[in-house]
């Protein structure tokens, strides 16, 4: 099942480019088609072009659903993803050679455009299922080359036009567990060796753009006195966004930056960078974000550059059930709970129904990078602990 899934829209350089309605994305949609079909289990895709494979009727209600997202971060890993489909799947495998008979339907789902690589807000698929991104919003997306989401969309055989909040589906769901690759090093670092924890809180965080105005000119004949260079507002931003972190506690990132016109002897009219940043509480990411923004101005006034920020995606803190939670950790033996910074679906789904994630050690703690890597014990022991959860939560 792995092996076929792994060379999909993978670049020569080992990186993954699986991104919202492109050809890898559609080719990880057929594996996942494939896999649900070897199994016998029914298929079908939401109005918002998330995949479901049912084992089950969904019409009886109050379903167990696990899995995850099969799209990547630019020149992303192999795991962060499909190591929660793949294992979905496998668990399956599992209760079915346990003789396990499930008295709920389950379900194994892949989540779309759960990074947002392509159009900028995460968890695209799940929070327009959830009604916390609105169809118009979607609408408005667009890719660097322009192509709007809709148009992304048409041109893989969805109808944009579908999507949208999808309560009558949520209501059958009774419970969803996500296992994913920990990204960070929480469970390499403890002192047991625990291949498995589970999530306690997701942190707060959020997406901002921030639009340095500047001017444009000759890099040859321009004066430095005369020049209003966005550049140097953006780098200085960033160095601030580095600095009141630090002193927060907090994370800020400027990961993405679009220059125009990105000439090597003109000096930019327009810098645009996008701040990734997150905190342990939304007061603290809040302030962060605030201060950064407030540097960023103080030193475009400096430098003749109008600065504009726009929050693209925030999600708010994620404090998983503890009844779930409590439960699914007590069932393996008392799995640690741990907190983590990366926003997932599981995250999304949690203001409407019951969720839990489960965490795969990660040797390294590197994630969003060709490098990461996971330990085919570990993985092994993540479908069991996967399996024996579905067991407890679906059959009596
Ligand atoms: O950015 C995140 O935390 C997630 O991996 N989409
Ligand atoms: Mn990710
Ligand atoms: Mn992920
Ligand atoms: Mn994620």
């Amino acid at each position: 099942m792995w092996r076929e899934l792994l060379p999909v829209g993978r670049a020569p350089g080992g990186g993954y480019r699986r991104h919202a309605w492109t050809d890898a994305d559609a080719e990880c949609r057929a594996w996942f088609r494939e896999q649900a079909a070897a199994r016998g289990l029914t298929h079908e895709v939401d109005r918002n072009g998330n995949q479901w494979a049912w084992l089950g009727s969904p019409e009886d209600g109050d379903a167990v659903v696990t899995g995850s997202h099969l799209d990547s971060v630019p020149d992303g890993g192999a795991f962060d993803g499909p190591l929660g489909v793949v294992s979905a799947f496998a668990a399956l495998d599992e209760l079915r050679a346990r003789g396990a008979r499930p008295a709920r339907p389950l379900a194994v789902v892949n989540f779309g455009d759960e990074e947002g690589a392509r159009f900028g807000p995460a968890c695209v698929g799940s929070r327009l299922t959830t009604g916390r991104l609105t169809p118009e919003a979607a609408r408005e997306l667009r890719d660097a080359d322009g192509v709007t989401l809709p148009r992304a969309m048409e041109r893989a055989g969805y109808d944009p036009e579908a999507i949208g909040a999808d309560p009558e589906r949520l209501a059958r769901v009774g419970a969803f567990v996500e296992l994913h690759i920990e990204q960070g090093r929480r469970l390499v670092d403890a002192p047991d060796d625990r291949p498995v924890g589970v999530a306690s809180a997701i942190w707060p965080h959020g997406r901002w753009r921030f639009d340095f105005h500047g001017e444009a000119n000759h890099a040859g004949t321009t004066r430095l006195e005369d020049r209003r260079d966005p550049m140097l507002t953006y780098a200085n931003t960033v160095l601030a966004a580095r600095k009141k972190a630090r002193l927060a506690g907090a994370l800020a990132t400027f990961g993405k930056v679009a220059v125009e016109p990105n000439g090597v002897n003109a000096i930019a009219s327009l810098v645009r960078g996008w701040l990734d940043s997150r905190a342990a509480d939304e007061a603290t990411l809040a302030a962060v974000v605030a201060e950064i923004e407030r540097a960023a101005v103080e030193r475009g006034a400096r430098d003749g550059v109008r600065v504009e920020v726009v929050r693209e995606s925030f999600t708010p803190v994620v404090e998983f059930a503890h009844g779930l939670r409590d439960r699914i950790a007590a069932r393996l033996g008392g799995a640690p709970l741990l907190p983590t910074g990366a926003g997932h679906d599981a995250g999304v789904l949690s203001a409407e129904v019951p969720t839990a994630m489960l965490y795969v050690r990660n040797p390294t703690g590197v994630s969003h990078s060709p490098a990461e890597i996971a330990e085919e014990d570990d993985c092994a022991a993540g479908v069991r602990a996967l399996a024996d959860t579905l067991e407890d939560l679906a059959c009596p």
